[in-house]
């Protein structure tokens, strides 16, 4: 029971997850912001780049298309019923992820906070927010099908844990700057 919540949960928010790694690779060249101050400080600051949006965004959506392509093979083995990604869900997830990230840069340049610097909770969730957001919007039938309150609470137990191990690991690998 609980096994296939977590199976459900990973699959599902992996269009999710993904983007912020692939954005930490890809990222450099024009900030979103343009340099732009608002109110004595960064608007959003110079982690946050087209460049690392837009690919970010584009892995999310290819690796959801993958995920399709292995929905039933994947759901016989754990014997679990996985969900396939229409492609409005896939972008949902995958561009919703990003602006959660992007909005919560947004807060941490109003708390005074300069870029790289934590901010506990917000770090671990706000792209979880974004995705889960703009998928309810846009695909609002599949999310309630797929993200029922069950499967959200293991993804909102799960994902900062993972988030955690992630970062801690393409911190020691050299790939980000800070552990968080
Ligand atoms: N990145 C990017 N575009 C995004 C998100 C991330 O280019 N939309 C890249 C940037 O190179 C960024 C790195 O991924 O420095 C790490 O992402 P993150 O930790 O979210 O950004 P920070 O540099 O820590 O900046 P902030 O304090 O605003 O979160
Ligand atoms: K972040
Ligand atoms: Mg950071």
């Amino acid at each position: 029971m609980i096994g296939s919540l977590v199976a459900t949960a990973f699959w599902a928010m992996l269009p999710a997850y993904v983007p912020n790694n692939a954005a930490v690779l890809a990222g450099g060249g024009r900030p979103i912001d343009g340099g732009r101050e608002w109110r004595g400080a960064r608007l959003l600051g110079d982690g946050k780049t087209w460049r690392g949006t837009a690919v970010g965004t584009l892995v999310g959506v290819c690796l959801a298309v993958a995920l399709n392509a292995l929905a039933d093979p994947a759901s016989a083995a754990l014997g679990v019923n996985l969900p396939t990604f229409a492609l409005p869900a896939a972008f949902a997830l995958a561009f919703g992820a990003m602006c959660g990230d992007i909005g919560a840069s947004f807060l941490k340049r109003r708390s005074g906070r300069e870029r790289g610097a934590a901010f506990p909770g917000l770090d671990q969730l706000d792209f979880v927010v974004g995705a889960l957001a703009l998928a309810f919007v846009v695909d609002t039938d599949w999310a309630v099908a797929v993200f029922t309150p069950r499967v959200l609470a293991v993804v909102v137990v799960m994902t900062p844990v993972l988030h955690v191990v992630t970062n801690v690991g393409a911190y020691r690998l050299g790939l980000k700057d800070e552990p968080w």
